[in-house]
């Protein structure tokens, strides 16, 4: 008999979004789910990212792929980007797939299963006037161009209440319903690496062509509540104001039947995701998106 591994509690179960919360989502494109970790969870995420932070990671990637978000000592104190933390930190990856997430991505996109697609861990540094802790608005989906599934989604994690003052993760309302007006190659490079003015005019583009308003949401998280958002979704963030550093980590999940697709960007170059360096190939000899090393599964019904 195969036992099933993805069960949940009786109060785990209270914890999942309702089907009126699950309509909210499809609408607005975000959730602001119930507390899903603990206060030992978030201790244990916290002691561990301080331990990544002072002593490394626990393993390294087998290779370092081109587009790595990777913060090192060297880079002074901007805003930090860690990519594979659920690899490289087995603490912090043991709490990542801890199945309630799952099921709340699961209910949340209407599938059966979720898988890690990447973690990233990030770390704002408290200082009003550090320019990379603006995060410019984008939507995931343009980096996951080889991606088949179009209901990926993202829970962000925080280590603390996050709110606008410390520069929390901002939606704009239900602009994953916008037809998207066509872009150059260029979109699909990391919004790091472009210009704030830039992928602001893109919004406000993208916004007049669907007769929309923008209308920015901060998400008001309290500790053990995640947000979540839709691939779709244009967000961003803002300057850290508090007196602490904001630290997150933002899990991005992929729906059972996502899998490798071939795409090329505007100029006719074939796109790549930083798995395609790392993960093994599936059965068709594409990158596997479902390699249990670094995309587990997290939940199946
Ligand atoms: O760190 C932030 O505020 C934004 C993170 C983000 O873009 C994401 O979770 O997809
Ligand atoms: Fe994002």
């Amino acid at each position: 008999m195969i036992r099933n591994v993805y069960v949940l509690t009786e109060e785990e179960i209270s914890l999942l979004p309702t089907d009126e919360e699950v309509k909210h989502y499809k609408k607005h494109g975000w959730y602001i789910s119930k507390p899903l970790l603990t206060e030992e969870e978030i201790t244990q995420l916290k002691n561990a990212s301080d331990y990544f932070y002072r002593r490394g990671p626990d393993r390294l990637l087998p290779s370092r792929p081109g587009n790595l978000a990777y913060w090192e000592k060297k880079d002074g104190d901007v805003q930090r980007h860690h990519d594979y933390i659920a690899y490289e930190s087995h603490s912090i990856g043991r709490i990542l797939k801890k199945p309630l997430i799952g099921a709340v991505a699961a209910k949340l996109s209407g599938s059966k299963e979720i898988r890690i697609y990447q973690s990233t861990m990030i770390y704002k540094p408290a200082n009003a006037q550090e320019l990379s802790n603006i995060v410019p608005w984008h939507f995931d989906k343009h980096y996951w161009s080889t991606s088949s599934s179009s209901e990926m989604l993202t829970a962000f994690i925080t280590f603390h209440d996050c709110t606008e003052e410390n520069g929390t993760i901002t939606m704009i309302d239900g602009s994953h319903l916008w037809e998207e007006l066509p872009h150059d190659s260029s979109v699909n490079n990391h919004f790091a690496k472009r210009e704030i003015a830039e992928l602001e005019e893109i919004l406000r583009a993208n916004a007049e062509h669907n007769h929309a308003q923008i209308k920015k949401i901060p998400m008001n998280i309290k500790k053990g509540q995640m947000s979540f958002h839709h691939c779709r979704i244009y967000h961003g963030s803002g300057a850290n104001l508090a007196e602490y550093p904001r630290r997150a980590i933002s899990l991005h999940l992929q729906p059972g039947d996502n899998h490798w697709v071939e795409s090329y960007n505007a100029d006719g170059d074939l796109n790549s995701y930083n798995h395609d360096f790392v993960v093994a190939k599936d059965s068709h000899g594409r990158p596997d998106y479902a390699d249990p090393e670094f995309c587990p599964t997290i939940w199946k019904e």
